[in-house]
């Protein structure tokens, strides 16, 4: 990415430093055709304590699994956030059901779980459905149980903040649910390039507001998500996961990663051929995404102009904005 021209937020404030200003770390970074690691990239400002977690794991000598779990587990637990983790978006029936998927470049593994109800970390638990099951999803009932069996953190069901929250919210407006247009969603997205070179990913999020229940976005889907490939780098995805997956869309930024193209490119590219194909006009599509490469590059681009991601390298941790918005058509 043009890492030069572009717009620097700190913590909440807006910040735009000009290009003499910009930190050194990152330009340096990203000039380098050499490999800079460890690089850490997630979505959304909520997403810098989870790298930064992640960066201390790693620094520890934790594994770049370790990394993106802990990192992770953080935006499940505490973030400001409303779509991730227990606090996340309840679907239409009041219930949090909760999507996560985990990949790992060496070997390339994968594990998953969606419309998980009452675990604390699913990406914890998809990590357990990698590691220890010859599976890669389990979902619903089957997913909770394997949580219990493993002994991580669950909670009842009905007596969540977030399905308290969320009926008297439904008792004040009169309507929630999938009929209605979702206000809000956000999902952690986690890339990290280790200092080993290897890549790992992961992904987390209780899924669009007011979805119908039994819904899965993107998010737990391998290719849509999220996608790692140890020879090329590693993508992952917020917005409306129905407009991810249908076009595999990580797995498709990974590929032009592949032929060549800088991450930025790639997710740029990636959404240019959903658009072509689209019925939906831009400003409905709510895709973004961050990619990284094995040479240590980052890149990000959405079609929200809200959308933002957080990068971390030992030098350095900087939330930035959407770099590529005035790239795409149509878009404002
Ligand atoms: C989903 N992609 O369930 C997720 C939601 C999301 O920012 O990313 N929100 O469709």
């Amino acid at each position: 990415m043009n890492i030069s021209r572009r717009q620097f937020v700190g913590g909440t404030a807006l910040v735009v430093i000009s290009n003499a200003t910009l930190p050194k770390s990152l330009a340096a970074d990203q000039a380098a055709d050499t490999r800079e690691a460890p690089l850490i990239i997630s979505t959304w400002p909520f997403g810098k304590p989870s790298n930064d977690e992640a960066l201390k794991i790693l620094m520890s000598g934790g594994s770049n699994l370790d990394a993106v779990e802990k990192g992770i587990n953080l935006a499940e637990t505490k973030a400001p956030n409303q779509s991730v983790g227990l606090g996340g978006n309840p679907n239409a029936a009041g219930v949090v059901q909760l999507d996560a998927c985990i990949m790992n470049g060496p070997g390339h593994q994968g594990g998953s779980v969606a419309g998980v109800e009452g675990v604390r970390h699913p990406i914890s638990l998809a990590r357990r459905v990698m590691e220890k099951t010859k599976h890669v999803m389990l979902i619903g009932e089957g997913a909770r149980m394997f949580a219990i069996e493993e002994g991580l953190e669950t909670i009842p069901v009905d007596t969540t903040v977030a399905y308290k929250k969320w009926t008297k919210e439904r008792a004040k407006s009169g309507t929630a649910g999938a009929t209605k247009k979702s206000n809000s969603h956000d999902t952690i997205a986690l890339l990290v390039l280790g200092r080993d070179g290897n890549i790992a990913g992961g992904c987390s999020t209780s899924g669009l507001s007011g979805k119908l229940p039994g819904r899965v976005g993107d998010s737990p889907i391998l290719g849509g998500g999220l996608y790692v490939d140890n020879e090329v780098g590693a993508a992952g995805a917020t917005g409306i996961g129905e407009n991810v997956m249908r076009y595999c869309a990580t797995f498709r930024i990974v590929e032009y990663m592949r032929q060549g193209k800088s991450p930025e490119e790639a997710c740029l590219e990636t959404i240019r051929q959903i658009v072509r194909v689209d019925p939906r006009p831009i400003s409905e599509l709510s895709i973004n995404f961050i990619a990284l490469d094995k040479r240590g590059r980052f890149g990000a681009a959405g079609t929200d102009a809200k959308f933002q991601f957080a990068v971390t390298t030992a030098k350095s941790s900087e939330v930035l904005k959407n770099p590529a918005i005035s790239k795409l058509p149509g878009v404002s």
